[in-house]
């Protein structure tokens, strides 16, 4: 049974991932800030594998580090980091931006996805087995309008991504990045702070991923045989062809 760590579960692609991982008997280490929605994930997929749950926000450092470092000795060898939890604060030109939200979105998907790999890494190193994927985006890739600061951080991802990939390549660690376009998560809802009107014009006349469909991709993709490593897959609804062009209805 392998043992899978997924950040970000309690939503979206992550939460997806862990039902799917559940269904598929993984063993799966979810992890988030509300408590209350690791502990509903909990009950649900008792009934299918073993669970374990962290609840700490990426940014704390040593909060981080003092719930892996806690994982229970049944969970300890983590075979699949999923690094997945991360978010857009805001959209606005660079010149109207909040520095709160750049903190944010620079502590959480840039710093948070080192603190977390750095807790979990050594093991992989030791056992020379493991596989890390990096949840980046299309904003990873290219930059739009007005997506400065979250496509800084998705770029930063992609760098870490092909770092990790060489740094780790000699202990035989897998390491990909998974690149989505749009997909219909709570994604919206944080980056415009709870407008959900605005949130849902994102997705008007067009049909976005679901998170269902990332899941889908990821278990395709830790599932491949151990000398097959996807790299760096890009992933974009049908009627997306960059960030900026969409076929809307
Ligand atoms: P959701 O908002 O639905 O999920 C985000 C997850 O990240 C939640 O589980 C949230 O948990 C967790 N998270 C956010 N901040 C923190 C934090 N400070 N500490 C710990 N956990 C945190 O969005 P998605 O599922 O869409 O996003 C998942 C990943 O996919 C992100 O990295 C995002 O950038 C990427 N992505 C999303 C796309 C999209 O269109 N939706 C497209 C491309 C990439 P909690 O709040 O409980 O802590
Ligand atoms: C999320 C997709 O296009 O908002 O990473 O950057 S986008």
């Amino acid at each position: 049974m392998k043992t899978a760590l997924i950040t970000g579960a309690t939503s979206g692609i992550g939460r997806e991932t862990a039902r799917l991982f559940a269904k598929n008997h993984f063993r799966i280490i979810l992890c988030g800030r509300r408590e209350d929605r690791l502990a509903e994930l909990q009950d649900e997929f008792s009934a299918l594998t073993k669970v374990h749950t962290l609840n700490f926000d990426v940014r704390d450092r040593k909060d981080v580090e003092a719930a892996i470092a806690a994982i229970p000795e049944e969970f300890a060898n983590i075979d699949i980091l999923i690094n997945n939890a991360g978010n857009a604060h805001g959209l606005d030109p660079i010149q109207n931006g909040d520095v709160d939200d750049w903190d944010a979105m620079i502590d959480i998907n840039v710093k948070g996805l080192l603190y977390v790999s750095k807790e979990v890494i050594p093991g992989m190193v030791e056992r020379k087995h493991g596989h890390i994927i990096n949840i980046g985006s299309i904003a990873g890739k290219e930059v739009y309008p007005n997506g400065n600061v979250y496509a800084a951080t998705k770029h930063a991802v992609d760098a870490l991504n092909q770092g990790m990939r060489m740094d780790l390549n000699q202990y035989g660690i897998r390491v990909g990045a998974i690149n989505p376009g749009m997909v219909n998560t709570e994604f919206s809802e944080v980056r415009f702070k709870g407008d959900t009107q605005r949130a849902e014009n994102v997705y008007k006349g067009m049909e976005p991923l679901k998170p269902e469909d990332i899941a889908d991709i990821i278990l395709f993709v830790v599932t491949m045989p151990y000398h097959v490593n996807i790299a760096d897959l890009m992933v974009l609804p049908t009627a997306q062809a960059s960030a900026t062009m969409v076929n809307r209805l």
